[in-house]
C-alpha cells in the first residue's frame, strides 16, 4: 500500500499537495492529519466527500510499502509515521519546497525546489503530463499557492508560482470560493486581539529594520493568530511584525512573525527559537517563557541577524598586508603600489596602531619626508569591526565614519562586492 502524508496543523498548501499527489500517484491513499488549520478545517468539512482522504487510524502501517511525504521533509512534523521512517521495505518519496537544512527524513527520492508553495511543484508536473484538473481541484490548488505565497505577494513567491496560479485559473479555479476560505480564521476573538495590539502598538528600529513587537496575553483556544499578525503588520506598516502571545494558564507562548523585508528572514529567526517557517512568515511555540524575555531574545536574534549579510569574517581579505610604525613612508608607498591597496594597517605586535593610506601621502612636502616613519603621517583613528558582524553594519560604519587584534581587513570593495552579489560561491 502507498500512503501520502503531510505535516500536522496543515495549511492549504499541505492539503492541496496531499490531493495533488493522489493524481500523480494513482492508488496512493492521502492521509489527512487530524490537526488542521481552522480555515482548512472549514474547507475540508464542506468538501470532504469530494476528496478521497483517509484517517491514519484506518491505515495498517505494516502494509505500507511506499510513503509519499509532501510539503515537509521533517519526520517530527508528520503525525504517527515514526515507525515507517527507516523501516526496511518502505520507499520514501519527498515533495517539498522548504530549505533542506532541518530535514530529517532519509528519502529515496526527493523533489525539493525552493518555490513559494509545494503545490506549485505538483501543478507544474500535472500541466507537463497533460493531466486534467477539475475546477474543484484547481480551486484547492489555488488556495494552496495563494495561502503560502500571500496571494503571490510574499517575497518567497517565484515566477513559477505565478505561472502555476495562471494555469489553475485556466482550469476554472474559483476565486470566490477561495476568498471565503483564505481568511475565515478572522472572527470576533481575533478582531479583539488585533484591536488590543493596535492600542499597544510601538515601533522600534533594530539593526536597521523597522519593527513592531507586540506582547499580548491570551487564554483558551485562539486560532488564527497568524492572520492577526499579518493584518497587524499591514496596518502598522513595518518591515517586520511579531506577536508574542502568552497563555499564562497553559504556560505557553506563541511567537508569530511576518516580514516584508528581503533581508529579515523570519523563518530563520523562528528556527533559532525552536520553531520554523519561511523567510516571510514563521512561528515558534515556547514553554514557560516570560514575554519580556522572549522579546529580548527576538531583538537579540534580529540584532545578530546575518541573513542579509554574510559575516565580515567570510568577506574579509586575508592575510593582511601591514607595515610597522617604523616602516619608512617610501617603503609604505612602494607596498601600496605593489599590492594595489588604498591603505595599509600599521601594526605594532598584533595591535593596530593606525592606518596609512594613499591620502596621507599628500601631506608629504619633500623628498626627505619619505624617509620618515609612517607613524609620523598615519592616522590613528581606526574604525574596526568584529568578524561576526554583518556586511550591512560594515557599510553603515563606513558611511558614519565612526581596536582589537588584527585578523583581517574589510575593504570598501569587499563590502561592495558583497552587495552586488559577486562573492564567489
Ligand atoms: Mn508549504
Amino acid at each position: 500500500m502507498e500512503i501520502i502524508v503531510t505535516h500536522k496543523n496543515s495549511d492549504f498548501d499541505a492539503v492541496a499537495s496531499l490531493v495533488a499527489a493522489t493524481i500523480l500517484f494513482p492508488g496512493a491513499k492521502p492521509v489527512l492529519p487530524r490537526a488542521l488549520n481552522p480555515n482548512v478545517k472549514a474547507f475540508v468539512s464542506i468538501h470532504k466527500d469530494l476528496f478521497p482522504f483517509v484517517d491514519l487510524g484506518t491505515v495498517d502501517l505494516s502494509e505500507v510499502t511506499r510513503l509519499i511525504v509532501v510539503d515537509t521533509a521533517q519526520g517530527h512534523r508528520v503525525e504517527g509515521i515514526g515507525e515507517l521512517l527507516g523501516r526496511k521495505g518502505v520507499a520514501i518519496c519527498v515533495w517539498d519546497h522548504h530549505e533542506a537544512r532541518d530535514d530529517d527524513i532519509a528519502a529515496d527520492s526527493k523533489i525539493q525546489e525552493q518555490v513559494g508553495a509545494a503545490t506549485t511543484l505538483f501543478v507544474e508536473r500535472m500541466e507537463k503530463e497533460g493531466v486534467t484538473v477539475t475546477p474543484m481541484q484547481a480551486t484547492l490548488f489555488l488556495a494552496g499557492i495563494y495561502e503560502d505565497t500571500g496571494s503571490l505577494m510574499f517575497p518567497t513567491t517565484t515566477p513559477r508560482d505565478a505561472r502555476a496560479a495562471g494555469y489553475l485559473l485556466e482550469q476554472q479555479g474559483d476565486l470566490n470560493i477561495l476568498k471565503n476560505f483564505l481568511r475565515p480564521a478572522y472572527g470576533p476573538k481575533q478582531k479583539q486581539i488585533l484591536f488590543e495590539m493596535l492600542q499597544n502598538a510601538e515601533r522600534t528600529k533594530v539593526n536597521g529594520y523597522r519593527l513592531s513587537i507586540n506582547k499580548i496575553s491570551i487564554s483558551g483556544h485562539t486560532p488564527g493568530l497568524a492572520v492577526v499578525v499579518d493584518m497587524y503588520q499591514d496596518i502598522v506598516n513595518v518591515d517586520a511584525a511579531f506577536g508574542i502571545f502568552t497563555d499564562e494558564h497553559k504556560g505557553r507562548t506563541m511567537v508569530i512573525g511576518r516580514s516584508e523585508h528581503d533581508g529579515l528572514d523570519v523563518g530563520k529567526i523562528m528556527r533559532s527559537m525552536g520553531g520554523g517557517g519561511h523567510p516571510g512568515a514563521g512561528s515558534a511555540l515556547l514553554k514557560n517563557a516570560h514575554p519580556d524575555a522572549v522579546e529580548a531574545w527576538l531583538v537579540e536574534l534580529i540584532q545578530g541577524n546575518q541573513q542579509t549579510s554574510v559575516q565580515i569574517g567570510a568577506l574579509m581579505s586575508f592575510p593582511v598586508t601591514t607595515v610597522s610604525p617604523g616602516t619608512s613612508m617610501k617603503d609604505a608607498a612602494s607596498l601600496l603600489r605593489r599590492t594595489g591597496c588604498t591603505g595599509l594597517p600599521v601594526v605594532e605586535g598584533k595591535k593596530i596602531a593606525g592606518i596609512i593610506s594613499r591620502r596621507d601621502f599628500r601631506k608629504i612636502k619633500n623628498e626627505k619626508q619619505l624617509k620618515a616613519p609612517v607613524k609620523a603621517f598615519m592616522s590613528q583613528k581606526v574604525v574596526t569591526i568584529e568578524p561576526g558582524k554583518s556586511a550591512m553594519e560594515a557599510a553603515r560604519k563606513m558611511i558614519k565614519q565612526q581596536g582589537g587584534e588584527l585578523i583581517g581587513i574589510v575593504t570598501r570593495s569587499d563590502t561592495m562586492r558583497y552587495f552586488y552579489d559577486m562573492l564567489p560561491g
